[in-house]
């Protein structure tokens, strides 16, 4: 199977696995990048089973709108029992890497409201030990350098996403060269640098299961 066949794969079965969660006043938290845009599409033929989305971007709620599906800013929500979203890398503890498409903030604010995080993804995503795909951080723009050398001195290769702004109107850092055996720990402190929007790690709260597609069929994993 492609890759694309593998994230369509995933995308099919999320939508599978929220049909008990939804109802006429749910919210459907949705996430950010090619998986997600996948799954928007396959949950766009159920737009009948539930009230709307949360997103967690422009691009998913461009997508979202596209196809029907009534978006509501997050202030209009007050709980939702879904957040379906990729990730870059995911462990065995899924805790993840996430950040790659740039939406880390948005899609870390979505998730936390959410009461479940349902990881999708293809097997690549699935890794020992999180840290060989760089950390994304969003950082206020007047802090990047600050931000940088603190990063250096935890060890770690920042290096500035040329060109890129986020949603938020934040450049982003992506910060390499840190081998993860403690990402919760890591976590708080890149979250408590002055500067620091968000980290691209979601290791102190992870999905509670990700959906893996994988060459030998849909592999589910749970803490
Ligand atoms: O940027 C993000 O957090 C995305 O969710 C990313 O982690 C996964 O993107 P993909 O589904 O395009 O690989």
């Amino acid at each position: 199977l492609s890759q694309n066949e593998l994230k369509q794969q995933v995308a099919k079965a999320a939508v599978e696995y929220i049909q008990p969660f939804l109802g006429s006043g749910v919210v459907v938290g949705v996430g950010t990048g090619s998986t997600a845009d996948l799954f928007i599409d396959h949950l766009a033929g159920f737009k009948d089973q539930f009230m709307a989305a949360a997103a967690s971007s422009e691009r998913s709620a461009q997508r979202l709108a596209g196809l029907g599906i009534p978006v509501l800013d997050l202030n209009e929500v007050q709980g939702m029992p879904v957040y379906v979203d990729g990730a870059d890398e995911i462990n065995a503890r899924l805790q993840m890497i996430k950040g790659g498409g740039g939406a880390l903030t948005r899609e870390k604010i979505v998730a936390s409201v959410a009461e479940r995080f349902i990881c999708i993804a293809d097997e690549s995503k699935v890794v020992e030990r999180l840290g060989k795909f760089a950390i994304p951080l969003e950082v206020i723009p007047m802090a990047v350098n600050a931000v940088a050398r603190k990063m250096r001195t935890l060890g770690g290769d920042p290096v500035l996403r040329e060109g890129f702004i986020t949603d938020n109107g934040n450049p982003i850092l992506d910060v390499a060269g840190f081998s993860l055996d403690d990402a919760a720990q890591m976590e708080a402190i890149m979250n408590n640098v002055p500067g620091v929007v968000t980290c691209g790690l979601f290791a102190i709260a992870p999905a509670s299961v990700a959906l893996i597609a994988t060459q030998q069929g849909l592999r589910t994993m749970k803490v």
